[in-house]
């Protein structure tokens, strides 16, 4: 195996134990230290593991001279700058698939949750508030909505396969049609959002879906309408989510992602029509564990055959 290894970001703890002791990886200093580690050992480094908290940005690329594969813990990667990767023949890969059953399952549960409003009856029957004030408010059937999917690939696919199980009628918005699919396709995402009751979002981050659900396309989904996020915040316009919510323009929201995770809008927190995760949608012990191995195996196949398992930008740096 040729190369050093390089962790930048925190990263599951049995995952950078193993970067560690089977690759001798170092972890990227956060602090005032980092300009006089990249000084000293920047030009030794061939492969990084990061994730979708921290990735490498055109800055960390120029300061690893000879970083030929990044490599990232999660199927999102826009938090590196995958354009100037492609530039240098930096190889990036992902971890697809693994996740795909839970990612949808979170969406799944999120979408009745929020509906339903069984976070919501939860804190009253724990507030003591059934005895004193007797039963719920009545909240909105799950079964034969119309629910619009943002971005039908590998997770939104897998949303709507559950959703048949539902009987809804399903609707999808996509940045080409999927040939074949057996679901109505949308033009755009206003118009998709404006034939729905509940808008999910499962379109991958960064630049180019960023605010792709606007505050146009909110209020076309209107006070009766639902938005369901398992994807990135950024895809979504959050200050106009938060304003929408709390004038009656929308219905309610459930969400596993935010703008500047772990921070969440104030205004959220004390609102009963919304749902709030801390990003969990992969975060189960099976597919957490079957991340981590995808992980390695790109490292290590990246190291000895200079090829990553599941590139999403194929590496073409020679490894020294
Ligand atoms: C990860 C995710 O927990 O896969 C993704 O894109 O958002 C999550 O599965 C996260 O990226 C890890 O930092």
């Amino acid at each position: 195996a040729a190369g050093t290894v390089l962790q930048v970001g925190p990263l599951k703890p049995s995952l950078a134990a193993t970067l560690a002791s089977e690759w001798s990886a170092a972890t990227l200093p956060t602090g005032p230290e980092r300009a006089g580690f990249l000084a000293e050992h920047g030009s030794a480094v061939t492969a990084v593991v990061t994730s979708g908290r921290t990735g490498v940005d055109a800055g960390l690329m120029a300061a690893l001279p000879h970083l030929g594969a990044i490599v990232h813990f999660g199927v999102g990667y826009d938090t590196t700058d995958v354009e100037r990767a492609r530039e240098l023949g930096i190889g990036v890969s992902n971890t697809p698939d693994v996740l795909t059953d839970c990612v949808a399952d979170t969406a799944i549960g999120l979408l009745i949750d929020t509906l339903r409003q069984f976070s919501a009856a939860d804190r009253y029957v724990r507030a003591g508030r059934w005895a004193s004030e007797g039963n719920v408010p009545l909240s909105r059937k799950v079964s034969g909505s119309r629910v619009g999917i943002i971005g039908l690939g590998r997770i939104g696919s897998a949303i709507a396969t559950r959703l048949e199980a539902f009987h809804c009628e399903i609707a999808y918005f996509n940045r080409n049609q999927v040939p074949d699919s057996p679901y109505r396709y949308a033009p755009s995402a206003v118009e998709l959002a404006a034939s729905v009751d509940v808008l999910v979002v499962a379109a991958a981050g960064g630049a180019g879906t960023r605010h792709l659900v606007g505050r146009d396309v909110l209020e076309a989904l209107g006070p009766d309408g639902y938005l369901i996020n398992v994807a990135r915040g950024s895809v979504v316009d959050e200050q106009a989510l938060v304003e929408l919510l709390g004038s009656g323009g929308l219905a309610g929201a459930g969400l596993d992602v935010f703008t500047a995770e772990p921070e969440v809008p104030t205004a959220l927190l004390t609102a009963d029509n919304v749902v709030l995760l801390p990003h969990v949608g992969s975060g189960t012990v099976q597919t957490r564990a079957a991340m981590e191995a995808l992980t390695l195996r790109n490292l290590a196949d990246y190291l000895e055959s200079g090829a990553l398992t599941t590139a999403v930008v194929e590496p073409h740096r020679a490894v020294r």
